[in-house]
């Protein structure tokens, strides 16, 4: 099978954002967002997804990390629906649970074709680094109406806000690389209908 990618360049007044995402990657990464927390969090996407992803956001940090971050969701989002294709053959579903010390988070996905959002992380703090915890709800549910897809993210445990965010952010890795993964017993796409 070809390798599945996408390249996508956005921009506007308040952010430049050209990413790069392989679906059938390895885990590597280049990522400049010029927010340190969230590279962190994108890098350890890619890694624990398998993912290849190169992403470079030039954003409005002047204002604060919103427009950014919620902008990488996305032109993420829009990779994986480019990434993905016609989704013939994958299993469209993922879920994973992911402990991070004191954190456990659980995900599960959908490449359906529709957005849908539910979350309930909890951060006791407001930001880990320059990067404000809120905006880990922004990017999701960016990503979820951009790739058309249902993201379900709970929180089962958790007291430190960077391991939260962290246990989110590789949990949806894992279920994304569920999901996106082929089996040779789905023949065309799988769904009932005919059609995701
Ligand atoms: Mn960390």
């Amino acid at each position: 099978m070809n390798k599945r990618v996408a390249k996508i360049s956005r921009k506007t007044k308040e952010t430049d954002i050209v990413c790069e995402l392989i679906i059938d990657g390895s885990g590597k990464s280049e990522i400049d967002t010029g927010i340190g927390f969230f590279d962190h969090m994108l890098e350890g996407f890619a890694r624990h997804g398998l993912f290849d992803l190169y992403l470079t956001c030039k954003g409005d940090l002047d204002v604060d990390s919103h427009h950014s971050v919620e902008d990488c969701g996305i032109v993420m989002g829009q990779a994986i629906s480019q990434a993905i294709g016609d989704k013939k053959g994958i299993r469209r579903y993922g879920h994973f649970m992911l402990p991070m010390d004191d954190a456990l988070i659980a995900c599960a996905v959908d490449l359906c074709g529709r957005p849908y959002f539910n979350y309930d992380l909890k951060f006791p703090d407001e930001r880990c680094g320059e990067m404000e915890t809120a905006l880990v709800r922004e990017f999701f549910y960016a990503v979820s109406y951009s790739a058309a897809m249902n993201i379900h993210l709970k929180q089962l445990d958790g007291l430190n806000s960077h391991h939260i965010a962290e246990a989110a952010f590789k949990a949806f890795a894992k279920s994304l690389d569920m999901a996106t993964d082929t089996d040779p017993r789905i023949e065309d796409v799988l769904s009932t209908k005919g059609a995701l």
